[in-house]
């Protein structure tokens, strides 16, 4: 069990803001709080950065299944004590805080599927049964071992080198098995209902839409059924209100996100994003 830190224990750190004024400051080496929702205050604290798309997967959990929470916008990279504290020593968002429960959850599946365990009864994001939960967690580890980290090697490398070449390869590769695994009919990974599977993915197929053109001049293929299926899901998730509500929705979102990425499409930014998890 983590302890619970609340955020006023920040000395001198923390501004509560509605999240539009929040979101909109430039926010560079300054820590800022900011709720989601109203004033008052929830009992489930969300620690977040706005670009991240791992705290997205989290953000968007909350808002598909209406889970009121306060959201709280750090920079994950600044290791303060209390920060290290907060994330139970991991240093990187997103991080839950369940006051009623008294428990700490970094890590953004984990929090998936904290909430869906303990909110049962909002919408379901996880199967019920156990084989077929067990599935879905296949398919979310399937895009960090198969998916992400070519996406973020995409980025990184030079346009037209071998490294972007092989990392295209991977990355093409990855999401035609992804995608030829998803349901015949029916829009979302599992059929008609977007779930965990769909939520873990969408913030990282958003990024391959926004950045890789941007940056690579790459865009995916369209042609054959399989990117047919794939571009028919990726409709369907940019439609989906909690990835917007947590992206586009908010005020300049694609060109904030581009500046945000500069240092990556030139091989900085995080290290760890191109590991094979
Ligand atoms: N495996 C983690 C990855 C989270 C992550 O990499 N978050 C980044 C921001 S996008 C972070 O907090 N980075 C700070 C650092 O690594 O020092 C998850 O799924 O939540």
């Amino acid at each position: 069990m983590g302890k619970s830190l609340h955020p006023a224990k920040f000395p001198g750190k923390v501004i509560r803001l509605p999240v539009e004024k929040c979101y909109a400051q430039k926010q560079q080496h300054r820590t800022l709080a900011c709720q989601t929702r109203n004033m008052n205050m929830s009992n489930i604290k969300f620690y977040s950065a706005w670009y991240c798309p791992f705290a997205q997967r989290a953000w968007m959990g909350l808002v598909h299944k209406n889970i009121d929470h306060d959201y709280i916008e750090i920079d994950p990279y600044e290791k303060t004590p209390e920060w290290m504290e907060i994330s139970r020593g991991t240093g990187q968002v997103p991080v839950i805080i369940d006051e009623n429960q008294n428990i700490t959850v970094p890590d953004s599946i984990r929090v998936l599927e904290y909430l869906d365990v303990q909110f049962p009864n909002e919408t379901s994001i996880y199967p019920a049964t156990n084989g077929a939960e067990a599935n879905a967690k296949f398919w979310i580890d399937f895009q960090g071992s198969k998916i992400i980290p070519y996406l973020y090697r995409l980025l990184k490398a030079e346009a037209g080198s071998e490294a972007a070449e092989n990392a295209r390869f991977s990355l093409e590769q990855g999401l035609k098995t992804f995608t030829s695994n998803m349901d015949k009919d029916d829009p979302y990974f599992f059929g008609k209902d977007p779930g965990a599977v769909d939520i873990a993915l969408a913030p990282f197929a958003q990024r391959i839409e926004i950045l890789l053109p941007h940056y690579k001049g790459y865009t995916l293929p369209d042609i054959g059924p399989i990117w047919k299926r794939y571009h028919q899901w990726w409709n369907a998730m940019s439609a989906f209100k909690p990835l917007q509500e947590t992206s586009t929705a908010l005020p300049d979102y694609v060109e904030r996100l581009v500046e945000f990425y500069l240092p990556y499409s030139t091989g900085g930014g995080q290290a760890d994003v191109t590991e094979i998890k």
